[in-house]
C-alpha cells in the first residue's frame, strides 16, 4: 500500500487497537484492496469514510452471571459491537467460545459490515458473543447462561435496531432460549433474532444456508474458470453447522469429501465422509469427531488440527475458525495439487496463506463473499417475519442460490473494473465497501 492517507489511517487503527491483532488483521486486509478506490474517490476522503468505517458506532461489554449445576456462581463477559448501520439495522451472529474477547468480536463485526453489503439485503454490521464455553454444559446450564446474556442484551437489540443470530457455539437451541427470554422481558413477539426454530418464526433452509452458500459460490467461481466440483476431492475443516452443510452440498455437486475435523483432531475417510455419521455425532450427541472411526472402521483419526491440510485434495473448504490455515499449511495444499480454497469460516486464512494461494494461481473465494449465505437467509428470515408468512424450503434455497450467484458476479465485476481480474478477494472488499461508503457519504457526518 502506497497511499499516504490510507497508511496514516491504518497507523491510527494499529495504535488504537494494539491489543486486538485479529481486528487489525481484518482492517489491513480490507484496506490493501481499497487503494485503487480511494485513489479514484477524493469525495470519500473528504467525507472521512475510512476514519469512520474502522470505528464501531458503539460496543457494549457486560457481566453475565449464572449458576452452574453444582450451585456455584459463574461469571462470563458478554459483548455486542454495533459496527455500522449505514445500510440497515445491525445484523450478525453471537459467538460462544472461550477465546472470545473484544478483538474477536470487532474483527467479526468489521467483516460483517462488508459481507452484509454484498448480500444486497438491507443489513448493517454487528457481532456479539461471550467467553462462555458451551462444551460439556448441561441443557439447564446453557439455558441459565443464555437467559442471563439476554437479560442485559435485550435493551440494546430489536427487530429494527439490531438482530443477532448464531455463530460458533450458538445454534437453534441457544437462539430458542434467548428468544424466549427476550419475549418474556419485552412482551414483544418480533423478529429480533434469526436462526429461530421453525415453529416460532424461523426460516426453512437457515440451518443449511451457510454451508450450501459456500458451495454455490464455489460452483460459480469454478464455472467461470472452467472447473467443477464433479470428480474433485474435497477437504473440509470443522464439523459444525457450516462444515456439515458444506459437506452435504459439495457431495451433491459431485465432490468427494475425504476429511473433516473438530478442535481436537481430524478424520480421514478415503471412501468419502459418511455425513449421517457426522450428523449423529455432532448434531444429535454433541460428541467428539474421533468417534467417527466407530461408525467407519476404515477411517483414520489423527490428533491435532493443522495436519488436515496435508491431505491431498483439489478443493479446501476451511469451515472451523480464524487463522486456521497458515503459510505452512497453504504451502502443503499447493504442493499436493489443491486448486481452490473457498472460505466457510470467517478469516480462516492468515495473510501469508492468502499470498501463497495467489502467487500459486489458486482460485480463492474469500470468507465475506463465500460464507454470506448464512446471513443472507437470516435476512430472508427477517423479511418473512415482517410479512408474517413463511416460504417453503425450495423457495428460500432458490433465493439463496440467486444471492450467491449475484455475490460472485459482484466480486468478479469489481475486480475487473479495478484491473484485478480473477482477484475475488479484492473484488469482495471493493464491492462490499462501495455500497456502505456511498450510504455513509449520503447520510452526512454521523
Ligand atoms: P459450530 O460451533 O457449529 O462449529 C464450529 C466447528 O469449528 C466445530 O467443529 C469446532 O470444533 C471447530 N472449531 C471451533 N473453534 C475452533 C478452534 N479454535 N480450533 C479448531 N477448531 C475449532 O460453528 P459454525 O459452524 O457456525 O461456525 C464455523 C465458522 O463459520 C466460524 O468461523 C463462524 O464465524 C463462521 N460462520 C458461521 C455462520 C453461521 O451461519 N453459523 C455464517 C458465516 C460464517 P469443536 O466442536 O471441537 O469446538
Ligand atoms: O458470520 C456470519 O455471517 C454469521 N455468523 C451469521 C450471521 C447472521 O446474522 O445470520
Amino acid at each position: 500500500m502506497k497511499n499516504e492517507y490510507m497508511l496514516q489511517v491504518l497507523e491510527t487503527v494499529k495504535r488504537r487497537n494494539a491489543a486486538e491483532p485479529e481486528f487489525v488483521q481484518a482492517v489491513t486486509e480490507v484496506f490493501e484492496s481499497l487503494e485503487p478506490v480511494i485513489d479514484a474517490r477524493p469525495d470519500f476522503v473528504e467525507a472521512g469514510i475510512l476514519e469512520r468505517i474502522v470505528e464501531p458506532e458503539r460496543m457494549v461489554t457486560f457481566r453475565v452471571p449464572w449458576v452452574d449445576d453444582s450451585g456455584k456462581v459463574q461469571v462470563n463477559r458478554g459483548f455486542r459491537v454495533q459496527f455500522n448501520s449505514a445500510i440497515g439495522p445491525y445484523k450478525g451472529g453471537i459467538r460462544l467460545h472461550p477465546s472470545v474477547y473484544s478483538g474477536i468480536i470487532k474483527f467479526l463485526g468489521f467483516e460483517q459490515v462488508f459481507k452484509n453489503s454484498l448480500t444486497s439485503l438491507p443489513m448493517g454490521g454487528g457481532k456479539g458473543g461471550s467467553d462462555f464455553d458451551p462444551k460439556g454444559k448441561s441443557d439447564r446450564e446453557i439455558m441459565a447462561f443464555c437467559q442471563s446474556f439476554i437479560a442485559e442484551l435485550y435493551r440494546h437489540i430489536g427487530a429494527n435496531c439490531d438482530v443477532p443470530a448464531g455463530d460458533i457455539g450458538v445454534g437453534a437451541r441457544e437462539i430458542g432460549y434467548m428468544f424466549g427470554y427476550y419475549k418474556k422481558l419485552t412482551g414483544q413477539f418480533e423478529g429480533v433474532l434469526t436462526g429461530k426454530g421453525i415453529p416460532y418464526g424461523g426460516s426453512l433452509a437457515r440451518t443449511e444456508a451457510t454451508g450450501f452458500g459456500v458451495c454455490y459460490f464455489a460452483d460459480e467461481m469454478f464455472k467461470a474458470n472452467g472447473k467443477s466440483f464433479a470428480g474433485s476431492t474435497v477437504v473440509i475443516s470443522g464439523s459444525g453447522n457450516v462444515a456439515i452443510y458444506a459437506c452435504q452440498k459439495a457431495t451433491a455437486l459431485g465432490g468427494k469429501v475425504v476429511a473433516m475435523s473438530d478442535s481436537n483432531g481430524y478424520v480421514y475417510d478415503p471412501e468419502g465422509i459418511d455425513l449421517a455419521a457426522i450428523k449423529d455425532i455432532k448434531e444429535v450427541r454433541r460428541a467428539r469427531i474421533k468417534e467417527y472411526v466407530n461408525y467407519r472402521p476404515n477411517a483414520k483419526y489423527t490428533e491435532g488440527c493443522s495436519g488436515i491440510w496435508t491431505i491431498p485434495c483439489d478443493v479446501a473448504l476451511p469451515c472451523a475458525t480464524q487463522n486456521e490455515i497458515n503459510e505452512e499449511s497453504a504451502k502443503a495444499l499447493v504442493k499436493n495439487g489443491c486448486w481452490a480454497v473457498v472460505e466457510g469460516a470467517n478469516m480462516p486464512s492468515t495473510p501469508e496463506a492468502i499470498a501463497t494461494y495467489q502467487s500459486n494461481g489458486l482460485l480463492f473465494g474469500p470468507a465475506k463473499a463465500a460464507n454470506a449465505g448464512g446471513v443472507s437467509v437470516s435476512g430472508l428470515e427477517m423479511t418473512q417475519n415482517s410479512m408474517r408468512l413463511s416460504w417453503t424450503f425450495e423457495e428460500v434455497d432458490e433465493r439463496l442460490h440467486g444471492i450467491m450467484k449475484n455475490i460472485f458476479k459482484a466480486c468478479d465485476d469489481a475486480a475487473r473494473t479495478y484491473g484485478m481480474e480473477g482477484n475475488y478477494q479484492a473484488g469482495a472488499n471493493i464491492a462490499g465497501f462501495l455500497k456502505v461508503a456511498e450510504a455513509m457519504k449520503a447520510q452526512g457526518c454521523v
